[in-house]
């Protein structure tokens, strides 16, 4: 079947932009979910099938069926897939830290089996992968709990097996398996208008230079973009951080795009996704305008959204985040127009 017409996908393709969302196996029974799937996406990736925890349930027993799930959804829908994540320390199967706690040489050798095996079956179809993800510690803020930290990066179950680098080494494994794959580095928190923000700016840069200072084979960095209302957000210092990105010779990627609306929000729905997606506008726009040509949100329709089942960043009023572009029901919102808007005319300058 071809890329249906008429969704986010085709205009923006037409402006050479990929557009894409993350799937879940789990609802592509509901008929209306599939169907948005194939309408608005270009390009998949997988929120669960491609971890750890999924592919690897036991040591050396790998299963790759619900990702093949992705990968058959994919092929009949004729969209790419991305990969998400072969290195983080979430959605680990439980043998997984104990077995790296062993020591260098025996977590070493489960990286590069994980690796082989995974990068073998997927390599003719998934071209991109986070290789590593969320690598780098938070310094903290009203929004982001701080992270136990070694130097600028998180303190891991991987870190503690293999030292800082256990990044170097995830890229290089990767790399030599397939010289044909763009690697991206994936993490959150770096888009606001917040000493948080700028802070975790400054490790994702310091950790990027330093890797390709050092010829580790990165080549993209994926900007998650789980954007916060209430966090304040101002196009020039994320443009900067963008420029600084590029000029080290990496692509930037949104991979993860979905917006959590304020604690409190305004009673008319309209107000409350007209914010949402000047919200959106401003970021991806700051985005495109800075030369990233790929873009992904986390789902599409409100209700499957981890802003809806994670209890931590869920609303505590009872309703739900809108911070994707399909209403509950499947409805174009906002958001929806906004991303429309910004694929059909990408920005050359960021917006002031
Ligand atoms: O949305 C994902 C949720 O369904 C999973 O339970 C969770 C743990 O695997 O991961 C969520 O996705 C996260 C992504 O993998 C990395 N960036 C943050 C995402 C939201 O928590």
């Amino acid at each position: 079947m071809a890329q249906a017409a008429g969704g986010l996908a085709a205009r923006a393709r037409a402006q050479g932009i990929l557009f894409g969302a993350a799937i879940n196996t789990a609802r592509l029974a509901d008929a209306a979910y599939a169907r948005q799937m194939a309408t608005e996406a270009r390009i998949l990736v997988p929120e669960w099938e491609a971890k750890w925890a999924a592919l690897q349930p036991e040591e050396g027993r790998f299963d790759f069926a619900p990702l093949g799930t992705v990968l058959d959804f994919a092929a009949r829908n004729a969209q790419q897939v991305r990969g998400h994540a072969l290195v983080w320390h979430q959605a680990m199967p439980d043998w997984l830290a104990p077995a790296l706690a062993e020591g260098p040489v025996r977590a070493r050798a489960l990286l590069a089996a994980h690796v082989d095996a995974v990068l073998a079956r997927t390599a003719p179809v998934i071209r991109d992968w986070d290789v590593v993800n969320e690598a780098v510690a938070n310094a903290g803020g009203p929004f982001v709990a701080p992270t136990p930290a070694i130097g600028d990066l998180r303190d891991t179950p991987w870190l503690r097996a293999l030292g800082p680098g256990y990044i170097d080494l995830a890229f290089q494994l990767a790399r030599e398996r397939d010289r044909t794959l763009r690697l991206t580095y994936n993490d959150y928190g770096i888009e606001g208008d917040t000493p948080f923000a700028e802070e975790k700016r400054q490790r994702v840069l310091r950790t990027l230079r330093r890797m390709v200072g050092a010829r580790v084979p990165v080549d993209a960095l994926g900007i998650q973009a789980h954007l916060i209302m209430d966090e304040p957000f101002r196009p020039e210092p994320f443009a900067a951080f963008l420029r600084q990105v590029r000029a080290l010779g990496l692509s930037v990627l949104l991979t993860e795009l979905d917006v959590r609306e304020a604690a409190v929000v305004p009673l008319d729905l309209a107000a409350r996704d007209a914010a949402v997606a000047a919200r959106v506008e401003a970021v991806v726009g700051t985005a495109l305008a800075e030369g990233c040509r790929t873009v992904l949100t986390w789902g599409l329709s409100d209700k499957d959204s981890w802003l809806a089942t994670d209890k931590d960043v869920a609303r505590k009023d009872g309703g739900i985040h809108r911070g994707l572009p399909l209403d509950a029901e499947g409805r174009r919102k906002p958001m929806w127009q906004a991303l429309a808007r910004l694929f059909e005319a990408p920005p050359t300058a960021p917006p002031r």
